[in-house]
């Protein structure tokens, strides 16, 4: 029978649709909207669990399923001991304690004795201890931000990423108890068949990430500015220059990391570059 990787990834919620995302710019084919448990990719040997995120340490811990995608925040909070094969750079959020905006905070300290609500007690529990601090903690399972509102909790430790949900309860994040993102993470005793179907997807993952962080630039230089030009630019590796049908200009080509575009471009126009081409990339092998 042909070996198959198995991966979990979240049925519903914030994850849900970057995971398919993620498998469909790698060329995996999944079925959308699927509402059965388990999906079978066409085209390649995965078939893909739904759960619900907090069932996804357990299920590749007992090799149910192989594979999981899930917030790093739940996968810590489980207790489950399951690695962690590739931080996908997704789903970025702080898990932050927060109290009433009006209050006078002076450090961890304000916690000592007080209540805190959370839907995180493990997380929480292991910050306190390692700060020496002592507090109730009061476990809660959703809105965990209305808990001081309505007398429940002096303080609250949740997910934060914007942090307008805490700004629109009337709360201030005080402490970041942890940064978290999405992650991929595997049994611990994957046979050398899917081992070998695992490097083939990781492999993707990659090419797929670093097309995503980078983005291909094109831009017509006059001959006399071409070395200035190249000499600012972060790239890879050295740029293409081609000449263009006008005398004297060239046209450079090259990748850049997104995050660094921003940086160069004032650069780039006071060299006289001109036609600045910024273009997505959709895969990149290195
Ligand atoms: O049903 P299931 O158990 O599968 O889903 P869930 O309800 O437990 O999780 P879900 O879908 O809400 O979130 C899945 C994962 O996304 C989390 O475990 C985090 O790793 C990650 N993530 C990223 C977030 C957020 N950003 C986020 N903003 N999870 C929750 N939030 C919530 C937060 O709880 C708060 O209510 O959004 C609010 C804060 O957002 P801001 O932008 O207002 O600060
Ligand atoms: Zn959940």
């Amino acid at each position: 029978m042909e070996t198959r990787l198995r991966i979990a990834i979240q049925k519903s919620g914030r994850l849900s649709e970057k995971s398919i995302e993620l498998l469909r710019n790698c060329g995996i084919k999944v079925q959308k909207g699927s509402r059965s448990l388990i999906t079978q990719s066409k085209n390649f040997p995965i078939d893909i669990l739904h759960l619900r995120d907090d069932d996804i340490p357990q299920y590749v811990h007992d090799g149910t399923a192989d594979l999981g995608i899930l917030g790093e925040n739940v996968l810590i909070e489980s207790g489950f001991e399951v690695p962690t094969v590739k931080k996908l750079g997704f789903a970025k959020c702080r898990l932050s304690l927060a109290v009433p905006k009006h209050v006078d905070y002076s450090g961890v300290n304000y916690f000592e004795g007080k209540k805190i609500a959370t839907t995180y007690p493990v997380l929480l529990k292991k910050y306190l201890d390692e700060k020496g601090v002592s507090a109730t903690m009061h476990e809660i399972s959703g809105s965990v931000e209305i808990a001081p509102n309505i007398g429940l909790a002096d303080g609250i430790c949740d997910i934060v990423s914007t942090g307008s949900t805490l700004f629109s309860n009337g709360l201030k994040e005080v402490e970041k108890v942890m940064f978290s993102e999405a992650v991929l993470i595997s049994n611990n005793s994957l046979s050398e068949e899917k081992i070998e179907i695992l490097n083939k997807l990781l492999f993707r993952f990659d090419a797929v990430m670093s097309a995503s962080q980078n983005k291909y630039l094109v831009m017509n230089v006059p001959n006399d500015k071409v070395d200035e030009v190249i000499n600012i630019l972060p790239g890879m590796k050295s740029p293409t220059v081609v000449p263009l049908a006008t005398e004297g200009w060239s046209a450079i080509h090259t990748v850049i990391a997104e995050d660094k575009f921003w940086n160069i471009i004032d650069g780039l126009k006071e060299r006289g570059a001109s036609g600045i081409l910024v273009v997505p990339i959709q895969k990149m092998i290195m």
